[in-house]
């Protein structure tokens, strides 16, 4: 099948500068008149065709400069439109298509959720929309007007700012907005509807007045304050990091319930899942309130990093996206704990891309081929390319990377880059050579850094050796050495930093080991006493660490590092070690000395003040059952994980048990529901306790948790405890799991959360249990929030019911994708991506996750999102 290669990129030789369209809405069908203004690009010769893009579209007339055209002239098929013979002069191209958003089930261009119509549109969903030069190079101005039913439709927005709106006699409407940035397609949107709003505004540093609003379903207007002030923190944030402002007079959220993704970046007019703009905290936790804020941020902060400066073309994805998630980690990481989200992106980092790089749909942050862009939104192109752009932070410092930013700017305002020009103007801007640094966007795998010490007492030397390897991954064999930024320091043995008077063997700039070679000794001199290496501070490179270090160095290092990640990260280590023997055991704990020595430096965090209470809980956390696996590689056999973490948390609960308590019970006294940071991290704290205390597995820790679901007054807690016993399949947990579903039968979004728990419990009766609400004629098949809460979470987040041996779990998920393929192919094929591991399972679940996926392949004719990952998983 088609495949696009970057190599090929070249530009159209006709590109259009200006659209005005009108739109008439109107119930199963629409009406989209265009005039593109069309110019011929220098050296484009006599007789060459314009080609547009189409995608299901229907033709009713075309014509250039007002006169129609004849049938010999162009020729329109569903997904083209060719005029054979265009003037080579500016041109009016003018047409009109037919579509029905209400049968688009895609969710792909223009569609009806909830009966309310708006758009999707990137990465090529405007040609569902008009005939078009659907891709992001071609950058025009707007000019949208909308007509409507006033009563189906009071609300009619675009892109830009309204110039003009009124009533026609027929009890239609119409508005008119202008966009006078120009943008590539796949930033336009358009939304109308009956919808609710709430209103602020937002002063920008040059005294601008910005008119904020945020548009939902009637009746939830109260659950959008939180979004609206996390954007008018975001607004703030830009300003005062980047010295950013806001260009319009308007900024307009629409919350819809039928979403494919999370959120969109259309310019003036951001479309998100209603899951990620609500927040009230009856329905929402924390981690949904911190979700809100980031993704708000996020599509905020694309104004520039997306919108004002975006893509020349698709394999450019990460120079938007990684850099956005930067923006808006660094957003967090200024609003709240820097040491916790920088936990939570890497836990993130580890479970997601560092599964992805080490399986069959590895591929680079800048791909150079694809056959379907959709499934490109992986977590490589976001997380790791956010990594990539935070080691260019690391390195240049945060006056040497703003400068970068600046600069990037200056130039490309206005603009559709490249990563090239990116990396080059953060190497222009501080004289530094950056040719190296580009192979983390072009290669694709998890460098391997193996670290070997050996101290010289009569020489007062110490010697480190690093060693980085890359494994192979689809399509690149071989590997480059990478230029790593290795944050480090030297802990002597009473826990202070060591200085040391000279160092040889690699560059070594401040705290920072550049490391560009496959291997490389560096010697310290002056060092009076064998140190403990505090390595990859702040995680300082998205890399696998292996070292020599020993548990007893680590747990050195959990106590004296003043690195927080890295105090994190050695409690972490020691676990994993305990696990992997356990594993190796079958499921049971081999050796007590070091849980007890575990245990022990848990308590002491517990109870000590090197860090906030949200550090503590996740310290509390142990690895989870992918992260073994992932540690484990080959023939993993999920439920002996799963057996060994049990057993570790349990001993780590018993052990534990009187001071989890304490703590749980002085947090006990909460006040007024509150998003204050120490109201948050109180909560976390005390939920992490919970967690662990139902671990361990006792009839009273389950009361616990039961009295702590039953008296919770926010979602918060009442989910922490419904997740705590759930987890542990308690045989409360059914009981609860009944209650919670009667309790929110009329709330979508919480009813989510029913269908993940419901989907995630490590039980042999779950997977006819989620057979039979999936089957439910009630269950709304077409809503992607719906379907991956319930078979999302089984495929991703029940790893042992997932991987039967006898093969059901696999198969009940195939069939699922063979079946919403059908209706929603962006759907299905991320849900098949939970396959990407399934070569590395034991050899009888190997060869069930196999027979299901070919049975797949040999389902019929599929989508070319599912074929694409399918084929790309089973090469
Ligand atoms: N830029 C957006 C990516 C996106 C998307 C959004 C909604 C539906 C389908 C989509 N495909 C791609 C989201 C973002 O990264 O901000
Ligand atoms: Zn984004």
């Amino acid at each position: 099948e088609h495949t696009i290669f970057l190599k090929d990129y070249a530009p159209t030789p006709y590109f259009i500068d200006r659209v005005e369209m009108e739109v008439e809405i109107a119930p199963e069908k629409s009406v989209i008149h265009s005039l593109l203004h069309v110019v011929p690009r220098e050296g484009t010769e006599p007789g060459t065709p314009l080609v547009l893009d189409g995608d299901e579209l229907l033709l009713n007339s075309v014509a250039i400069d007002g006169a129609p055209l004849g049938l010999l002239a162009y020729e329109a098929t569903p997904s083209s439109l060719i005029i054979h013979e265009p003037p080579l002069r500016r041109f009016v191209l003018e047409t009109t298509v037919t579509i029905e958003p209400e049968k688009n089930t895609r969710l792909m261009g223009f569609y009806r959720s909830n009966g309310t119509w708006c758009t999707q549109c990137e990465p090529e969903g405007f040609r569902r929309i008009t005939y078009y030069l659907d891709r992001p190079d071609n950058l025009a101005t707007f000019n949208v007007t909308m007509i409507a039913d006033k009563k189906l439709a009071p609300v009619l927005l675009a892109n830009g700012n309204p110039v003009g709106q009124g009533d026609f006699e027929d009890g239609k409407h119409f508005a008119v907005w202008e966009d006078p940035h120009p943008k590539p397609s796949y930033l336009f949107a358009m939304v109308a509807g009956d919808l609710g709003s709430i209103h602020d505004s937002f002063t920008t540093s040059s005294g601008k007045q910005v008119a904020l609003a945020i548009y939902c379903e009637h009746g939830k207007e109260d659950r959008c304050l939180y979004a609206m002030d996390a954007l008018k923190r975001s607004m703030a944030w830009d300003e005062r990091r980047f010295g950013l402002e806001y260009d319009l007079d308007v900024f307009n959220i629409v919350a819809v319930s039928d979403f494919n993704f999370g959120a969109m970046e259309n310019k003036g007019l951001n479309i998100f899942n209603d899951r990620l703009v609500f927040a009230i905290p009856e329905t929402a936790t924390d981690a949904d309130y911190d979700n809100v804020e980031r993704v708000i941020a996020h599509e905020y902060f694309h104004n520039w990093t997306g919108d004002r400066v975006t893509c020349r073309d698709w394999f450019q994805l990460c120079l938007k996206e990684g850099l956005t998630v930067y923006r808006d980690q660094e957003f967090s990481s200024d609003e709240r704990s820097r040491p916790v989200k920088r936990i939570e992106d890497v836990r993130l980092l580890r479970s997601a891309q560092f599964v992805e790089d080490a399986g069959p749909l590895a591929h680079p942050p800048r791909p150079d081929h694809y056959r379907e862009i959709n499934n490109f939104y992986t977590t490589t192109v976001y997380e790791k390319g956010a990594e990539v752009v935070r080691m260019l932070a690391t390195m240049l410092g945060e006056a040497g990377f703003r400068k970068g930013m600046d600069l990037y700017f200056e130039r490309h305002d206005g603009q559709a880059a490249t990563i090239e020009d990116f990396i080059a103007a953060f190497a222009d801007a501080n004289q530094v050579n950056l040719d190296q640094f580009i192979h983390w966007y072009l290669q694709a795998g998890t460098p391997q850094v193996t670290v070997s010490d050996s101290y010289d007492a009569a020489s007062q030397t110490y010697r480190l050796t690093l060693e980085q390897k890359t494994d192979p991954t689809p399509g690149q064999p071989e590997k480059q050495a990478m230029l790593i930024p290795v944050k480090f320091g030297l802990i002597g043995p009473n826990g202070s930093p060591m200085s040391w008077s000279k160092v040889s063997g690699a560059e070594v700039k401040g705290d920072l080991i550049m490391f560009d070679t496959g291997k490389a000794e560096l010697t310290f001199e002056g060092i009076a006493n064998r140190p403990v290496p505090s390595l990859f501070r702040e995680f300082s490179a998205p890399i696998k660490l292996t070292t020599s270090l020993s548990a007893e160095d680590q747990l050195f290092l959990a106590r004296h590092d003043s690195d927080p990640f890295n105090r994190w990260q050695a409690l972490q280590t020691v676990a994993t070690g305990i696990l992997l023997d356990a594993v190796k055991a079958g499921g049971r704990l081999t050796d007590e000395g070091r849980v007890d020595a575990l245990a022990t430096a848990l308590g002491e965090t517990l109870e000590g003040n090197s860090g906030d209470a949200a550090f503590k809980a996740l310290t509390l956390a142990m690895p989870t059952e992918d992260n073994i696996a992932q540690a484990i590689g080959t023939d993993v056999d999920p439920q002996a994980i799963h057996d060994a973490r049990s057993a570790l948390r349990k001993a780590i609960s018993n052990r534990l048990h009187d001071k989890l308590l304490a703590v749980y019970n002085a947090l006990a006294d909460q006040g007024p529901f509150s998003t204050a940071q120490a109201a948050t991290q109180g909560r976390s704290l005390r939920n992490a306790c919970l967690t662990q205390l139902v671990a361990g597995g006792t009839e009273g820790a389950y009361s616990l948790a039961e009295a702590h679901y039953r008296t919770a007054t926010n979602m918060t807690d009442r989910m922490a405890a419904l997740a705590a016993l759930v987890h542990a399949n308690a045989p409360v947990a059914q009981a609860l799991l009944g209650d919670f579903r009667t309790l929110y039968t009329a709330d979508p979004l919480v009813l989510d959360k029913w269908l993940s728990l419901s989907a995630q419990v490590p039980d042999e009766a779950t997977l006819d249990r989620v057979k039979a609400i999936l089957a439910d004629p009630s269950f709304p098949r077409n809503n992607p929030n719906r379907l991956r809460s319930l078979v999302g979470s089984f495929a991703n987040a029940n790893p042992v019911q997932f991987a039967r041996p006898d093969g059901s779990g696999f198969r009940f998920v195939t069939e699922f994708v063979a079946d919403v393929d059908k209706r929603n192919p962006q759907v299905a094929a991320r849900v098949l991506t939970a396959f990407r591991i399934w070569r590395n399972y034991e050899p009888v679940r190997r060869a069930e996750a196999e027979s299901a996926l070919k049975s797949l392949a040999e389902s019929g004719s599929l989508s070319r999102n599912t074929a694409d990952i399918l084929g790309r998983t089973l090469a």
